[in-house]
Formats: structure tokens, sequence, C-alpha cells
């Protein structure tokens, strides 16, 4: 279809780029109007930052030093857990600082990146309404107060977005920034095999272009601790196919992103049309959901519904944080009522449940 378009200019496609070229003008003109005569930058990222929070937030830091002078800081909550990520932050040099060493009222200028205000992966501190949001997830929230909200669920990732700004305004992008954007599409959008929209494609063949090769090979290809085998056994033993779904249980996990990691792994498996991988962590449930795409999958209605809200996301990816108040509650437990709940909203037959590979009690000494 490419090479088609090469020779043969399909109209709609310019359309689009003008769109996406108008567009691009214009929201850099309302970032550069809200930012005007502030000083003091700060960018609040998505709770549990994965890589299109990390490479949006650097991104919008390079961008926000260019248009102001000012270096902004970056505040997470959460942790950042796959090893990949850590890789990120290291080989880019990116620097984010936790939000609880942080005074808000000290910034001028607040701006929230790849989550939006009531959303669950949104933490910001109470009564913190952000200048700026930056999002591509669907919401059912109003974005009420905020000067600038820069929200679009039709990019398949945030770092499209800022990429946008960047590319289309003719605004030179250092390497490291445009490695770190180009691994935020990369994750978010599966390689843009999904929920992904021509602006995606166009935008990162512009900074993969311009990207460091080598570096994005050291993200990737991150040593991973024994942790992460233990784990996987984990997932695999306890590994229940349900007519079409899959569900496995990992017990206490380390960091919350264990659950996407693990889900998009056993997601592969054949016959299968969805996967939850759930854990524990403190007094919270994650659950991490795929769906293959479909007339009527919703996996972000799904991952709300089983979790009373504490969730949401996209047709075939979402997540829920159930929150455990008892603190004497048995985490299997509220697995088990989640998984119950999953396969009733999936309409998979339970009576159709076998082990993926072993009973979760079976010898496993090979023979
Ligand atoms: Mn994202």
């Amino acid at each position: 279809m490419s090479s088609e378009a090469a020779t043969q200019p399909d109209p709609g496609a310019n359309g689009q780029a003008d769109r996406t070229h108008r567009e691009a003008v214009a929201n850099l003109r309302r970032l550069v109007a809200v930012a005007r005569g502030t000083q003091r930058p700060l960018i609040h990222l998505q709770h549990n930052p994965d890589p299109d929070a990390l490479g949006s937030a650097a991104a919008l830091q390079a961008l926000l030093l260019r248009l102001m002078g000012a270096e902004a800081t970056l505040a997470y909550t959460g942790r950042v857990g796959r090893v990949e990520n850590r890789a990120m932050l290291r080989h880019l040099n990116i620097k984010i600082k936790p939000a609880y060493k942080i005074d808000y009222s000290e910034y001028d200028l607040v701006l929230l990146v790849d989550t939006h205000p009531g959303a669950g992966t949104c933490r910001l501190p109470e009564g913190v309404v952000p200048d700026v949001v930056v999002d591509h997830h669907p919401s059912v929230h109003a974005m009420e107060g905020v000067a600038f909200p820069y929200y679009d669920p039709d990019f398949g990732s945030t770092s499209t977005m800022v990429g946008a700004l960047f590319v289309e305004n003719g605004i030179p992008m250092e390497r490291r920034v445009a490695t770190a954007l180009t691994y935020g599409i990369r994750t978010d959008t599966m390689d843009l095999s999904r929920g992904t929209s021509p602006v995606d494609e166009h935008i990162f063949r512009e900074v993969y272009g311009r990207s460091d090769k080598q570096i994005l090979s050291r993200i990737e290809r991150a040593r991973v601790p024994q942790e992460y085998f233990v784990t996987l056994e984990r997932a695999l033993r306890h590994a229940q196919v349900t007519d079409f779904a899959l569900t496995t249980w990992l017990g206490e996990i380390g960091h919350s992103d264990s659950v996407a990691e693990i889900a998009d792994l056993l997601f592969r498996l054949e016959g299968i049309r969805w996967v939850m991988v759930s854990g524990w962590s403190g007094e919270t449930l994650f659950c991490s959901l795929r769906a293959l795409a479909g007339k009527d999958i919703r996996a972000g209605e799904v991952a709300r519904t089983i979790s009373d809200g504490h969730g949401g996301g996209h047709d075939t990816f979402a997540a829920a944080q159930v929150p455990m108040e008892d603190p004497d509650a048995d985490p299997a437990e509220a697995y088990e009522a989640v998984r119950e709940r999953f396969l009733k909203q999936v309409r998979a037959k339970k009576s159709l449940t076998r082990p993926l590979t072993l009973p979760p009690d079976a010898k496993t000494t090979v023979p």
C-alpha cells in the first residue's frame, strides 16, 4: 500500500497529512500561549510510568526547554519496574523524581502526560489542576479547568502526539529525544500493530529515522533479574484455559508491570481471544487484560466492570488496579472473585476449563 501511495498520491492521505500539520501548528501555538510567562514547569507522569509516558515526558521536557528556556521537573508515582523501562531511563538519561518529594505549589505550569484527571492511572495530588493534559487514552471525564487539553484517542500513543509537535513545526529534535519517542510509540502500539492511525506511522518514521539504533537495541534486550523467571514459572503453573480465555495468577509481584509483561507473552497462545493476568502488591490487586480485536470487543469496559471502576483502557488491552481494603483479605480469593467476573463478562464457559501446562500441584520433575 505504501509503494502505491508513493507513485499515486491518495487525496485522502494528503488530506490527513494536511490536517495533522494544521492541528500540530495550532496545538503548539496553544501550548506556547499557556506556557507564556511561566518559569517553573512540572511534568507529571502516568502512575507506574510506561515507555510511552517516559518518552513523551522526556520529549515534552526538551520542547519546553527550547520554547521557554526552563528545564521541567519530571514527577512520577508508583514504580518503573520493567527492566527495559529502567534501561530506557539509564541509556537516555531521563531523570524522574518521586512525586512525594515535590512541592507542587513551587511550580507555575503543570503538565499531565499519558493520563488525564479522573483516570485510574492519574495520581496528581488532590487539588492540583493541570494546565496542560497530553493524552490519548479514551476518557469518560471532562477536563474541567484544564487550559489546554491536548487530548485525542485517535493517536496510538502520547509519544506520537508530542512527536507531531516537533516534526510538524520543524523543531529540531535531539537524538536521545527521537530514541525515547521511538521506543514509546513502539511499545504502546506493539510495533504499530494496535490502535494506530496513519499519523502514528508518519511520526514514527520521522522519529525512528533520527533515533540511535544501538541504544534502542540495548533497551530492548536489557537483561532480566532471576525474579523474572520465577514469576514466569508461576504464571505457567497457574494458567488456566477456559473456553477461549486464558487466566493466570502470579501471586505477590515485585512490580506491577509483571502482569502486562506476562499477559503479552501468554496472549500468543493459539485459539485464545482473551487473556487476564493478575498479581498483587501492597494493598492492590493488579490485572492486565488482552483481547483479540473484533466487533463489540471492549477490553477497557471489561476492565472497568470487573474492578468496580478501578480499571479501563483500550479495546484490545486494558488494566485494572483493584484496592483490597481489608488488610486480612486473601489476595488469592480476591483474584478468584475478579476472575469469576471476568469469565462472566467475556462469556467464557467455565465448564471448559483446563490447565495450560500441568495442574498447579503436579510434580514438575522431568522424567
Ligand atoms: Mn500511552
